[in-house]
C-alpha cells in the first residue's frame, strides 16, 4: 500500500478546474462531445469530475487509518437508502456553487441535471434510511466505519398510482450506470450452501457445498467539511466459473446459463416488506451471502496488519443493524473456530466483544425467527454453531438460577413449540456486549416486554441510542431556502454541531426573522405545488396550512385516523360552508409492501377520499387532499421542506423511533403526535406549547386493552364518527363498488380495531382544531415553528453516532495529521 511515484493531478475546485475536469471526464470516461451528449451524459461526466476529487480524499483517509492501525467499526445492514449522490457530494466538498458555474460555462443547467440521478432505494424504509444517515454522520466525524450491504440489482419498487390503487413497477435504477461505483472484480469470496459437515482431526470441516463468488462494490461517504471519507462496500452475486464448466463439459449450454443465474439471483432484489417476516429461503440466502462475503472480507483486512488474533477485538466493531445480519455471529464463529482453529472459548470471547446489535421494532409478526429445517439444509455447520451457542448459554443461565422448564424453553434461541425455528433476536443478544433500543420509550418497552428474561439475565448489556439524522441532507440540501436564513441568523457552523440550532430561540419573538421564516417555507411549498399542478392538474393555495403524513403505509402508523380526520373536517365544510375555515392541504406519501393487502386498500381509500374531496364545489381550496405518488428519499427533500404540520399518530407503543417526525421538525413543523417513539422525547425538546400530543399513552393503551376495548361502542356513541365510517362502509367515496371499504369498517368497528384508531379519534379531531386556531394566529405558530427548528439539536444522527462510538463501538475519530 504505497502511494510513492505516483503523479497525479490533485484537482483544485475553482469553476473554471471543475469545467476542465468535466470535460474531459465527458471526452474520456464517457466517450462524448458537446455536440452529442445527451443531459444523461453530462450528469455522468460531472459526477466523475466530483468523485475524482473525492477519492484523493479517499486515499488519505483509508491510508490513515491503516497507518494509525485504528479500531474499525463494520455496519451491517441488509439495506442503505442513500437516495441521489451528487448534491450531497458537492456540499460535502464544499463545491456547490463553482459547480453550477462550471456547468453554465458549458451551457448546462445544473438543477435540470440533478433531478436526472436516479435514488439508490436499496431500502424499505426507516430502517434503511438511518443507516444511510449514520454513514454521513460517521464520515464526518471521523470515526473509521464501513458500510456493508447487498448491492440489488432491483432496489425499492416505484410505485405508480393507476385508478387510485397502487401498482408496482421494477426499479432498475443501474440502468445508465452508477458512476459513484468503484467495481472490484479482484475482491471475490465464494459463499457456500448446502452440504454437510464432517469431523477431521479434531475439527469440523463443512464439505459438498455449492458456492457463489460475492464480489465488492465500493462506494465512497464523504464526510461533510473534512477530508475525512469512508466506504460503503456493496456485494454483488457472480456465478462461479466452475459452474459454467461443469455444465459446459456435459454439453448442455443452456443450462448452464441457467443455473448461472439462478445463483445470481442472491443479490438480484430487496425485498420489498418493513412489516413481516417472509420466511423466503432467497431471503435467507441473502442475509448469509452478504454476512458471510463481509466476515471473510473483514478477516483478510485484519491478518494484513496483525499475524495472531490477539488483538483481533480491539480492532474490530461489527454492528448489526437489526437481526437480517445475525449469521454474522456463527460465520465468524466458523470462521475462527473451523477455519483458522481458534479454540471455541476463545473465539466467543472475542464475538462478545465485537458485536453489537440494534433493535429497530417490537412488532411481534417482524421479529425473524427461521426454520431448523431449512437452516439445516443451507447452513448446516451454522445450525450446529448455533445449537451450540445455545447450550453454552443455557448452562450459563441455569449457573445463574434459573432452573424453571418453562423459563428455559422461554429465553432459548431455539422455539421448540410447533416447528423448531430460531429465534434471532435471542441468538443477536445472546452473542453481542451491547443490545441498544432506539427511542427511550422503544428501550424500555424492549427490555419490559419482548426481551425482559434477557434483561433480567444480562441487564448491563441494554441500552438506548435514540435515533438521529443527518442535518446536511435533510436541511442544508433539501431547504436551501430556510438554510441560508439559519445561516444570516446563526452562522453556518450548525451543519456540524446541530446543537448550535439552539440560537435561533432568541429569533423566536422576532417579526422580521418570523416574516422572512414564512417567506421561506412558502418558497418550499411553491416548489412543491409546482410539482403537485403539473401531475394533478389540481390547483393549490400556498397559504394553506400543509399537513403531512409521508411514511410506510402501515396499520399501526395509522394513515386511516387521519383518513378518518379528513373526512369530518370536509363533512363540517359541506354542513357550514359559511364559516371561515382554515385552508388546508393534506398531503399523504408512502408505499405500501406489496402483498399487505390492508395497506393497499388503505391506499385506494385516500384517493378515493382525495377525489370526491378536490372536486366537490363546495369545498374550494379550503381542503385538498393528495396522494403523492412514490415517496422515497428524492421526494422526501422535496416535500418535507413544505410541511406546517407532522402527523406522527401510531398507536403509542408501537412506533420504535421514527425519524421522519425528526426530519420534519428540522424543517419547521409542528408535530401531532402521539406519546410514541422519539415523539416523546421531541415533545421533551421543543416544549409542551409547541407541539400538538393527543391520544391514549402506551400504559393506557395497555389498559385499555386489559379491561375490554369495546370499539363499537365508540362507534355508536359519538354520532360524527359514526357518520364517517358509514359513509366508508355504504361507498359514499366509491358509488361505483360501494362495498370496497367494508373490511376497512369492520375492522375497526367489528373486529377489534386492533390498533386503537377509534379510541384515539375524539381526541385527534380535538387537536385538529387546536392546529387550526394556532395557525390563525401567525406570530404564534411562526415562533412555535421557530423552535421547533431550535429544538432539533439533539436529533442530529451525528450526536447518535458519537453515542454507538463511545458506548458502543468503544472506538475514537482518527486524528486528522496534515
Ligand atoms: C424481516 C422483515 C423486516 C424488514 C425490516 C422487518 C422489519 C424491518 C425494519 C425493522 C422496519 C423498520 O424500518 N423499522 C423502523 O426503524 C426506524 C429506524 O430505527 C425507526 O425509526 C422506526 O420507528 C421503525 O419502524
Amino acid at each position: 500500500m504505497t502511494a510513492v511515484g505516483l503523479e497525479f493531478d490533485q484537482l483544485k475546485s475553482s469553476a473554471d478546474a471543475l469545467r476542465r475536469s468535466i470535460s474531459n471526464r465527458l471526452m474520456y470516461g464517457v466517450g462524448k462531445d458537446a455536440v452529442t451528449a445527451r443531459p444523461q451524459d453530462w450528469l455522468h461526466a460531472a459526477a466523475l469530475a466530483v468523485r475524482d476529487r473525492l477519492v484523493e480524499r479517499w486515499m488519505v483517509t483509508t491510508r490513515r487509518q491503516y497507518d494509525q492501525d485504528v479500531k474499525r467499526v463494520y455496519y451491517l445492514s441488509m439495506e442503505f437508502l442513500i437516495g441521489r449522490t451528487f448534491s450531497n457530494a458537492l456540499l460535502a466538498l464544499g463545491i456547490y456553487e463553482p459547480m453550477k458555474a462550471a456547468l453554465a460555462g458549458v451551457g448546462v443547467d445544473m438543477e435540470a441535471l440533478v433531478d436526472l440521478e436516479p435514488d439508490a432505494a436499496l431500502g424499505n424504509g426507516g430502517l434503511g434510511r438511518l443507516a444511510a444517515c449514520f454513514l454521513d454522520s460517521m464520515a464526518t466525524l471521523g470515526i473509521p466505519g464501513f458500510g456493508y450491504g447487498i448491492r440489488y440489482d432491483y432496489g425499492m419498487f416505484r410505485q405508480q398510482i393507476i385508478n387510485g390503487e397502487q401498482v408496482e413497477a421494477p426499479d432498475y435504477w443501474l440502468r445508465s450506470g452508477n458512476p459513484w461505483e468503484f467495481p472490484r472484480p479482484e475482491v471475490q469470496y465464494p459463499v457456500r450452501f448446502g452440504g454437510r459437515t464432517v469431523q477431521r482431526d479434531g475439527h469440523v470441516e463443512w464439505i459438498d457445498t455449492t458456492h457463489v463468488n460475492a464480489m465488492a462494490y465500493d462506494t465512497v461517504i464523504p464526510g461533510y467539511a473534512t477530508s475525512a471519507t469512508n466506504t460503503l462496500r456493496l456485494w454483488s452475486a457472480r456465478a462461479d466459473e466452475e459452474l459454467d464448466l461443469s455444465a459446459f463439459n456435459q454439453g448442455d449450454y443452456q443450462r448452464a446459463v441457467e443455473a448461472r443465474n439462478i445463483s445470481e439471483d442472491v443479490s438480484r432484489l430487496l425485498y420489498p416488506d418493513d412489516s413481516t417476516m417472509a420466511g423466503r429461503e432467497l431471503r435467507l440466502r441473502q442475509e448469509y451471502f452478504f454476512v458471510s462475503a463481509t466476515m471473510q472480507d473483514l478477516i483478510r483486512r485484519y491478518l494484513r496488519t496483525h499475524s495472531t488474533f490477539g488483538r483481533f477485538s480491539d480492532k474490530v466493531a461489527v454492528h448489526l443493524n437489526d437481526t437480517h445480519p445475525v449469521l454474522a455471529i456463527p460465520e465468524l464463529l466458523r470462521l475462527l473456530v473451523d477455519v483458522h482453529h481458534m479454540p471455541w472459548d476463545e473465539a466467543m470471547g472475542h464475538i462478545k466483544r465485537v458485536f453489537s446489535y440494534t433493535n429497530h421494532t417490537l412488532m411481534p409478526e417482524a421479529l425473524e425467527t427461521w426454520d431448523v429445517e431449512l437452516l439445516a439444509r443451507l447452513l448446516p455447520r451454522h445450525l450446529e454453531i448455533i445449537f451450540d451457542i445455545n447450550a453454552a448459554f443455557l448452562r450459563e443461565a441455569s449457573d445463574k438460577g434459573a432452573h424453571d422448564l418453562d423459563f428455559i424453553r422461554r429465553i432459548s434461541l431455539v422455539d421448540e413449540y410447533g416447528q423448531r425455528r430460531v429465534r434471532m433476536a435471542y441468538l443477536a443478544i445472546v452473542a453481542s456486549h451491547k443490545v441498544n433500543g432506539v427511542s427511550k420509550l422503544h428501550s424500555q418497552l424492549m427490555t419490559r416486554d419482548i426481551f425482559a428474561d434477557f434483561a433480567r439475565l444480562f441487564p448491563d448489556r441494554f441500552t438506548n441510542v435514540t435515533n438521529g439524522i443527518t442535518p446536511r441532507r435533510w436541511l442544508a440540501q433539501a431547504s436551501p431556502s430556510l438554510a441560508h436564513l439559519v445561516d444570516g441568523a446563526i452562522g453556518p457552523n450548525w451543519r456540524s454541531d446541530l446543537f448550535a440550532l439552539d440560537g435561533l430561540r432568541k429569533f423566536s419573538g422576532d417579526a422580521a426573522f418570523g416574516a422572512a421564516f414564512r417567506a421561506a417555507k412558502r418558497e418550499n411549498k411553491v416548489r412543491l405545488i409546482e410539482r403537485m399542478t403539473a401531475r394533478t392538474g389540481l390547483a393549490f393555495n400556498p397559504d394553506a396550512l400543509f399537513d403531512m403524513q409521508v411514511k410506510r403505509i402501515h396499520e399501526y402508523k395509522r394513515q386511516l385516523l387521519n383518513v378518518l380526520h379528513v373526512i369530518t373536517r370536509y363533512n363540517r365544510i359541506v354542513l357550514e360552508p359559511e364559516r371561515d375555515w382554515v385552508p388546508r392541504v393534506v398531503l399523504f406519501a408512502g408505499k405500501a409492501a406489496s402483498a399487505y393487502r390492508m395497506a393497499k386498500t388503505i391506499i385506494r381509500l385516500i384517493n378515493d377520499v382525495a377525489d370526491k374531496i378536490n372536486h366537490d364545489p363546495v369545498v374550494g381550496d379550503r381542503l385538498k387532499v393528495v396522494f403523492v405518488p412514490n415517496y422515497g428519499v428524492s421526494v422526501a427533500e422535496v416535500v418535507i421542506p413544505a410541511a406546517d404540520l407532522s402527523e406522527q399518530i401510531s398507536t403509542a407503543g408501537t412506533e420504535a423511533s421514527g425519524t421522519g417526525n425528526m426530519k420534519l421538525a428540522l424543517n419547521g413543523a409542528l408535530t401531532m403526535g402521539t406519546l410514541d417513539g422519539a415523539n416523546i422525547e421531541i415533545c421533551d425538546a421543543v416544549g409542551n406549547d409547541h407541539i400538538f400530543i393527543f391520544g391514549h399513552t402506551s400504559d393506557q393503551v395497555d389498559a385499555l386493552r386489559c379491561s375490554g376495548y369495546r370499539p363499537r361502542q365508540v362507534y355508536e356513541e359519538n354520532v360524527e364518527l359514526r357518520t364517517v365510517l358509514d359513509q366508508i362502509r355504504t361507498g359514499f367515496f366509491s358509488p361505483d363498488d360501494p362495498a370496497r371499504y367494508s373490511d376497512i369498517f369492520h375492522t375497526l368497528v367489528d373486529w377489534g380495531d386492533h390498533y386503537m384508531v377509534l379510541a384515539d379519534y375524539a381526541a385527534f379531531v380535538q387537536a385538529q382544531e387546536a392546529a387550526d386556531e394556532r395557525f390563525v394566529d401567525t406570530p404564534k405558530w411562526t415562533a412555535s415553528a421557530i423552535l421547533n427548528v431550535a429544538g432539533m439539536g439533539t436529533f442530529s444522527s451525528d450526536r447518535a453516532i458519537a453515542e454507538y462510538a463511545r458506548d458502543i463501538w468503544h472506538t475514537r475519530p482518527i486524528e486528522q495529521v496534515g
